[in-house]
């Protein structure tokens, strides 16, 4: 059920909507012009289909977009995630791996959403998802303290959240959804007490850094594809906040006591060993902030993508 051979779709996602700071729409220019496209072409020998645009969705963002539910600009996110969704969906379609460089995290909307509703389609089986977070950002508007959508995605992507109105998420259908029992996280360290709450009360599969300290990062990648198992495809969604500051800095929030860069980069070889990585997202790039940092959480970033396309050290 891989994606076929060596295809892959890149999308660019010029969007920061999700949260209040400027910058993150500025990344996926960033990780290109560092020449992480390039590497994939020549180096790592993806056939690329992209279409050399950063998309910023100017055209359907509403110019007037006040807060719903306690969601901070929800009309321009979901608009914006739900056009994302389609072109996931294509390349997904199609068999190919679908790369999505961010943007913020809500971006993960229309991402997941692709990708799950395709793969069902194409071999009748349901997508598991790895988000590598200090974050949960699985807040229902409810839960949120913010209102920033970039700390919802999973609510909506596992339905905790639902909404009707088709211009708030009610265009997200069932096909586009994963199960909770799907999902597993790692890396995380800052989480809501709502979102606490949620995750127990859902019995979601979590390696927080404490399991990570206990356990070292090969047992905990043992344990967390184990609970996916095999046969399953499985999409990577990638906050490079999951690093410890050290190593990025340049994020919108960065959490102290995170992912060493090898810790990093081994989450994304392992994830590309088991042979069931159909896309990969790369969120939360703020090459603004921080900006001495910025080179090296860009280069960061352009690691983790290449591993978990399959780069490897030997
Ligand atoms: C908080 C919220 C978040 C990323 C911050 C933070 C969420 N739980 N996600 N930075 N990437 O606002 O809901
Ligand atoms: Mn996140
Ligand atoms: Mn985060
Ligand atoms: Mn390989």
């Amino acid at each position: 059920f891989l994606p076929s051979g060596h295809e892959l779709g890149v999308v660019a996602v010029g969007f920061s909507g999700g949260q209040g700071k400027q910058g993150v729409d500025a990344a996926p220019m960033a990780l290109i012009e560092a020449g992480l496209i390039n590497q994939l072409r020549d180096e790592l020998e993806y056939n690329v289909h992209f279409d050399g645009e950063v998309h910023a969705y100017t055209d359907i963002m509403p110019r007037d977009d006040p807060p719903y539910r306690n969601m901070k600009r929800p009309l321009s996110v979901s608009a914006v995630t739900k056009a994302l969704s389609e072109q996931v969906y294509e390349h997904a379609s199609q068999g190919r791996f679908v790369l999505t460089l961010g943007g913020d995290h809500s971006i993960a909307i229309g991402t997941v959403s692709g990708t799950a509703k395709a793969l069902r389609e194409r071999l009748g089986r349901e997508m598991a998802v790895i988000w590598v977070d200090a974050h949960a950002d699985i807040n229902t508007p409810e839960t949120s303290d913010s209102g920033n959508i970039h700390g919802m995605p999973v609510a909506f992507l596992t339905g905790l959240a639902t909404e009707s109105r088709p211009e708030v998420f009610g265009w997200l259908k069932d096909d586009q959804k994963i199960s909770t029992k799907k999902l597993v996280y790692i890396g995380l360290r800052d989480i809501d007490r709502g979102e606490k709450k949620i995750l127990k009360d859902h019995g979601i599969k979590a390696f927080s850094m404490h399991d990570i300290d206990r356990h070292g990062i090969g047992k905990v990648m043992d344990m967390a594809l184990g609970w996916i198992g095999t046969d399953t495809p499985i999409h990577l969604s990638f906050d490079v906040d999951g690093l410890d500051p050290m190593w990025a800095p340049s994020t919108g929030t960065p959490v102290r006591g995170g992912l060493t860069l090898r810790e990093g980069d081994f989450i994304a070889e392992c994830v590309h060993q088991t042979g069931s990585l159909v896309a990969l997202d790369l969120v939360e790039v703020n090459p603004s902030l921080e900006s001495e940092g910025a080179d090296q959480t860009i280069r960061a970033g352009c690691s983790i993508v290449r591993c978990a396309l399959g780069d490897t050290l030997l």
